[in-house]
């Protein structure tokens, strides 16, 4: 029985110690049974282990501004030929084609005075930014929009300082957007962001590819809105020794871009004020009517199927070649549910250097190369190969001009 009775005892005395942790634990007001966070701040420091002398550096000027953005500038179902569905017509429940965006348009020099040309096909697609292996990215970003906004870029090398990215990576100061680094630029300021071009941003030694592609976008407080606003491009990396003076690569003919998404104009940073502009150009709007666009009363008219920006064979800068030229097609896409298998008519392309394909599929952050030497004139459809998405406007034509033709002879 004492054996017993000593049981109880110990019984008591552990429940006594474990109350009055407990109570200690309240008075303290903390737990220690949770982890704490782990992020410290050295490991942020600029790596002392990447020695990196660049080739040359490669410098651009970048600057994100608002533009109105047309997604149908033919005014016209071009693909159907019928007009634009009543969810792509400007009435007092819908939008219609033209909306407020964000770009990432391209200058000359520092001044951001002259902008540079961009190929038309690009459509709502930033600049592209190129760099061959061994090489150094510098780019002043300006940012004019009224939001903070930034570059993050993928696949190349960066401290983080040129991380292009908000979120707590450091538990000293617990802050989101690190001040004065690229992390956020605030409305009106500049950044320089550099970017290394290391073997591992470019393609593998055994690859037939002379160039890869990898995106960049806005990643600063709403990396959502930020995007679906508009602030999206390209990085194409180029093998040593195959780029020409302008970055592209020497061993393909033509290059182009192709991004499929669904921009989601319900989610952009310009919600508000494309509900104020568009819809309340009268000044009637009631604040339940508003209310009700802004609860989600626009969200299937603000979906957008678009192919760089523009819905139903409506790229006005068009994708033009010629039979018997090898031309490079880089697809990548940013976004939500953006899983978009793009399918080429008429022709077929190597996908990555890996195998013959005429369906390239692309998710959020994934960029990949088709090579296409291309054998057979027409005005063919490529298209995204999912019913509702291609239905719904994403879907464009390539003109592959006959190697005797006018186009080609030039
Ligand atoms: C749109 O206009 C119709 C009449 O043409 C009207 O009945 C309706 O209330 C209006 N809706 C909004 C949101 O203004
Ligand atoms: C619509 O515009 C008018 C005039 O600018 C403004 O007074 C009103 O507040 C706006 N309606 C809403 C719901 O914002
Ligand atoms: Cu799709």
């Amino acid at each position: 029985m004492s054996q017993f009775k000593a049981l109880v005892s110990n019984i008591a005395v552990l429940l006594i110690l474990s109350l009055s942790s407990v109570l200690i634990l309240a008075h303290n007001g903390e737990d220690h049974s949770l982890p704490k966070p782990n992020l410290p701040a050295e490991n942020n420091l600029p790596s002392k282990y990447f020695h990196f002398k660049p080739t040359r550096i490669r410098r651009y000027y970048i600057q994100a501004e608002k533009v109105e953005w047309n997604y149908g500038p033919y005014g016209k179902d071009m693909f159907m030929g019928m007009d634009f569905s009543a969810d792509n017509r400007p009435s007092n429940t819908t939008i219609g084609l033209k909306y407020l965006k964000a770009k990432y348009i391209e200058y000359t020099d520092k001044t951001f005075s002259t902008k540079k040309a961009q190929a038309p096909h690009l459509g709502i697609v930033g600049p592209i930014i190129r760099a061959e292996v061994g090489e150094q990215i510098r780019i002043l970003f300006k940012n004019a929009l009224e939001f903070p906004a930034g570059i993050h870029p993928h696949g190349v090398h960066y401290d983080k300082q040129s991380e292009g990215a908000a979120y707590v990576d450091n538990d000293k100061d617990m802050s989101f957007a690190t001040p004065g680094s690229g992390d956020a630029v605030a409305a009106g300021a500049t950044f320089e962001y550099i970017f290394n071009v290391p073997d591992r941003a470019g393609p593998l030694d055994n690859s037939p590819l002379s160039s890869i592609p990898w995106m960049y976008h806005s990643h600063a407080l709403d990396e959502p809105a930020e995007t679906q606003a508009g602030l999206i491009g390209f990085i194409v990396i180029t093998r040593k020794g195959f780029a020409r003076k302008n970055g592209s690569p020497k061993d393909v003919d033509r290059e182009f871009f192709v991004m499929p998404k669904i921009f989601d104009e319900q989610t952009s940073f310009f919600l508000d004020q494309n509900i104020q502009k568009y819809l309340n150009a009268s000044g009637q709007l009631t604040e339940a009517q508003y209310k009700a666009f802004k609860a989600g009363g626009l969200t299937a008219s603000n979906q957008k199927d678009s192919i760089n920006g523009y819905m139903s064979v409506n790229n006005i800068g068009g994708f033009d070649m010629c039979q018997g030229e090898r031309v490079r097609w880089y697809v990548g896409t940013i976004g939500n549910v953006d899983l978009h298998p793009v399918h080429w008519h008429g022709n077929v392309g190597l996908e990555d250097g890996i195998r013959l394909v005429d369906t390239v599929f692309v998710g959020p952050g994934i960029a990949r190369a088709l090579d296409m030497d291309v054998d057979n004139p027409g005005n063919w459809l490529f298209h995204c190969h999912i019913d509702n998405h291609h239905m719904d406007g994403m879907v464009d034509i390539f003109k592959v001009y006959h190697k005797h033709s006018d186009f080609c002879k030039k």
